[in-house]
Parts: structure tokens; sequence; C-alpha cells
């Protein structure tokens, strides 16, 4: 039996797990879970890293002894080194307002059906690519030797190796797809500085070894090897789809959705880019076809505005509330900043005639049939869009903890869903260690071993999809 740590950084909460593995078992357990809590300073909205970093260490030292650390993280933000190695600043967060009528700008030297053709990527604010698009005047910027995506970032302070893992670098939008390289043509168009970006490399790498003062702060004995895994959470994810054929959508459930399909090949149209599908990269060169859903963060932002009852109690009575009576579009960019969550979910019902909700439940009962609409319309396209038919649909994450979301998302998909692992991301993140280290076989032997050992729990779909479909013409139409 080998044992390895994954760190796995959500925008919610970090975790380092502890994934025990033989060819024929594998079991998780927590070390250590910290809150991720992101600080409003007066020049903006900034991500903890140290505060993260330390979490790491201490969940290192819980963790014990371990074969390999495999890191993973949130998609497309970044830090900044200077010349000496040192962090310049603190990491913006994805949800600052920094990013806002940039897009316009880039897509006056590159237009966007440019952009899609050369990178297959949904349009999305915070993508790297307009991020430091609109970090180009910062002196911060222009005093940076290096950027490092976040896990990347951890990595390096961890063994003092850099690198890009490729997962995660394609969430830039500098990377093309079919070559699975950087897209250095499209950056040269945008005087975006690829030199910035250490080399890439590929989960399953070697990413260096714990340095001496990070052993002597863990407790650890060397040597700990870094072993580069899917460093992106949603890569991670979906390597732990417990699929046992290949006619499946996923859906990673947390603080966002990310809802779509498996590919071998990048899917990019015009119909493709209308409908804001993106094609980040998986493991073995396969591509992540998806689109991205507000998530669970509109539920979270809403139980911080009630100052944190009960989760179970809240679903408990959004469960008896009528179904459907009002939904939003839970797509909408409108949702992405933080702040007065219940207010504008109930501002845009009212704005496009919909009852409004009042009531805590009611609210959360409009999310979760929001959020459950959206699952429907992007499980739908996706396989409209890729020509890929599925039969069920995987639902993983934090959100498969929610009994409610799982139903209903099977009764608006018309499909059945399998619900589980929730920690998902982090024995993707395991899996991918033990396959570096040859205890385990190839992507299809690591969901059959995940399909044989983790609980897993079916919903069937109920009810019908009429009124589903009704829904989704009424807020069509609005
Ligand atoms: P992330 O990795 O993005 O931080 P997670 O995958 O940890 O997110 O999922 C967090 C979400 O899981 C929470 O926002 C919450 O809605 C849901 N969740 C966590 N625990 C429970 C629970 N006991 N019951 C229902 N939902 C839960
Ligand atoms: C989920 C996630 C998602 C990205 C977003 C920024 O944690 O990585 O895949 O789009 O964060």
């Amino acid at each position: 039996m080998k044992s390895y740590a994954a760190v796995d950084l959500g925008a919610s909460s970090g975790r380092v797990m502890v994934g025990r593995v033989t060819p024929d078992s594998l079991e998780l357990a927590e070390a250590h879970r910290f809150p991720n809590r992101p600080v409003r300073v007066p020049e903006g909205l900034r991500w903890d890293v140290l505060g993260l970093y330390a979490g790491v260490l201490e969940g290192l030292r819980a963790a014990g002894r371990v074969d390999s650390v495999g890191i993973d993280s949130w998609a497309v933000d970044y830090g900044l080194l200077d010349a000496d190695g040192a962090l310049l600043g603190n990491p913006v967060h994805y949800r600052d307002e920094r990013t806002q009528g940039v897009a316009e700008k880039v897509w006056a030297s590159v237009p966007a059906a440019e952009l899609y053709a050369a990178t297959g990527l949904q349009y999305a604010p915070f993508n790297t690519l307009y991020q430091l698009t609109a970090a180009r005047e910062s002196r911060q910027l222009a005093h940076a030797q290096r950027l490092l995506m976040i896990p990347d970032l951890l990595s390096y302070w961890l063994t003092g190796e850099q690198g890009t893992e490729l997962t995660n670098a394609s969430t830039t939008q500098l990377i093309d797809p079919r070559t699975r390289d950087w897209s250095y043509d499209l950056a040269a168009r945008l005087d975006i500085d690829l030199g910035l970006f250490p080399p890439l490399r590929r989960p399953g790498d070697a990413a260096g070894v714990l340095r001496p003062a990070v052993l002597e702060e863990t407790g650890l004995t060397g040597p700990v090897p870094v072993t580069a895994v899917g460093s992106h959470d949603t890569a991670s994810a979906v390597a732990a789809v417990p699929a046992t054929g290949g006619r499946f959508a996923y859906i990673c459930t947390g603080t966002w959705s990310l809802a779509g399909l498996e590919l071998d090949a990048p899917v990019l149209t015009e119909d493709s880019r209308a409908a804001n599908f993106t094609n980040e990269l998986g493991l073995d060169g396969t591509v992540r076809y998806l689109r991205n859903i507000m998530g669970l963060w509109l539920l979270q932002e809403c139980v911080r505005a009630w100052g944190d009852p009960d989760l179970g109690g809240l679903l408990r009575e959004a469960a008896a509330v009528p179904a459907l009576r009002s939904v939003v579009d839970a797509g909408d960019a409108a949702f992405l900043a933080p702040g007065r969550m219940p207010e504008r979910i109930a501002e845009a019902c009212g704005a496009s005639g919909q009852p409004v909700p009042g009531t805590p439940a009611e609210v959360t009962r409009c999310i979760l049939d929001s959020l459950a609409l959206a699952h429907r319309r992007a499980v739908e396209d996706a396989q409209r869009l890729a020509g890929h038919p599925v039969d069920v649909v995987h639902i993983v994450g934090g959100g498969t903890r929610n009994a409610l979301l799982c139903q209903l998302t099977a009764d608006a998909c018309g499909l059945p869903v399998v619900a589980g692992p929730t920690e998902a991301a982090a024995l993707g993140n395991v899996l991918v260690q033990a396959r570096a280290h040859g205890l385990v076989g190839d992507r299809h032997a690591m969901r059959a071993l995940l399909a044989r050992t983790q609980p897993l729990t079916r919903y069937e779909p109920q009810g019908g999809t009429g009124r589903w479909r009704d829904a989704q013409a009424r807020l069509a139409q609005r």
C-alpha cells in the first residue's frame, strides 16, 4: 500500500487529504481542512495565499508519512515573482473587478471569434488572458520575472522548482487545445510575454522534492517527491468521475458547477462559441468540454448573508417549497461578484415578472431549481454541439451532499444521476500520483477502481421533463 497526499484548494475551503492505494483498494481520509476566505483590501479582492500555504504545511504535518504530494486548486489566478523569486503582492481573486470592460479592448485587436478558434476557451471575464491585459500598466507586472499559476506557486514554495502544469495552463486562454502547447501567435498579437511562464509540465511528471525546510516544518522524512497532477481542480475532479462507459456527462459541483463531456478533440465551431462552451484540457490529452454555471456559490453567498443558518435544515425546508415557481439564469455573470445575493436573486425574479422569493427557504428553492435547469441546458447543449449522446449524468464534488439538488438535476435532465465521490478532485489528484508511480493503470482503470470502491448514490428521473422544458422556455423569453 502507498500513501499520497492530495492538496486540494477549492474556492470555499482548502484540504489536505491522504489517499491509501493498492491495485484493488482506494481509501481517502481528511488530514486537515481550512477555510479559504478572500480578503477585500483597498486595492481590491485578494487571495490570502500565505494563509493557504500555512494550511498546506499544517495538513502535510497531519498527513504523516506519504510517498508523494500532489497539488490542485481553482483555475486562472496566479502569483508574480521578482528576479529573486519572491512573491510580488497577493494574488488577485478572479472575482475582483479589475477585468470589467477589458474583454472589449482585447477583442478590438483579436476578435472574439478568432480567440475562440485559437484557444477554444469560453468567454469569462477572469480568464488569465484578460487579467494580464487588465494588469498591463501595473508596476507589479513590469517588475515580474515569473508568473506561476496558484498550484504551481505552492509547488514552487514546497520544492524550489518551477513549472507550468498543462491542465491549469489551458484555463489561461493562451493554450491551443489542438497542439496542447502555447498559442504563440495569439500571445504575440496581444503582447503577452510567454517567457513569464516556466516550461510546461504534464500530469504525472515529477515536480521536485520537498525542501529541507519544509521537511523540518512538517516533520516528514525525505526525500518526499511532489508529482504534477491535473493541477486544475476540475481536471482532477473529471479524472475521478466513476464512469464505466463512454456515454456519460459530468457535473463537478462545488462553488461552481462545471457541466459537460470528456472528448478526444476540441469543438471549435461558431455554435459552440455562441453557447459559451469551453475546451479545457484534461488527462492524457483529453478535452473537458464544459460550461461554467454559477453553482453553489449562489447559495454560499445567501447563507453568508443570512448569518450561516444550518444548511441541512434550510435544504429540508426548501424541499417543501413548490417547485419551479421562479427561476434565474444560473449561468449569468451578473452573479459573479460577492455581496447582496438574496436581494440580487429576488431582483432578477421580479425583473422577469416571476413571483419574488421572500423567505430563505424560497430563495434556496429558487437557486436549486435554477441550478438544475442550468445543468439540464448544459448537458443537452453539450451533447448536441459535440454530437456525443449520453445515458447517465455523474455528479461529483460538494454538491453530491445536497440530495435535493441531485434529484432535481436527474428530473431536469430526464436521465439517471450517479452522485459521488464528494472529494473527487482529491481522488483524481491521488490517482494520478498512484498512476505515475505504477500502482494503477490508465484512465479507464482509474475510473473502474473508483466505481468499485467509492460510495455512490443513484437518482432516477421523476415527473417527466415537460415542466423543465417549459421553465427553460420561460427563461429564454425574458
Ligand atoms: P469548493 O471545492 O469549490 O470549495 P466543495 O466541493 O467543497 O467546493 O463544495 C462546497 C459546497 O458543498 C458548499 O457550498 C455546500 O453548498 C455543499 N455542501 C457542503 N456540505 C454540505 C452538506 N452537509 N449538505 C449539503 N450541501 C453541502
Ligand atoms: C472551480 C474552478 C473552475 C474555474 C473557476 C475559476 O474551482 O477551477 O473550473 O472556471 O474555478
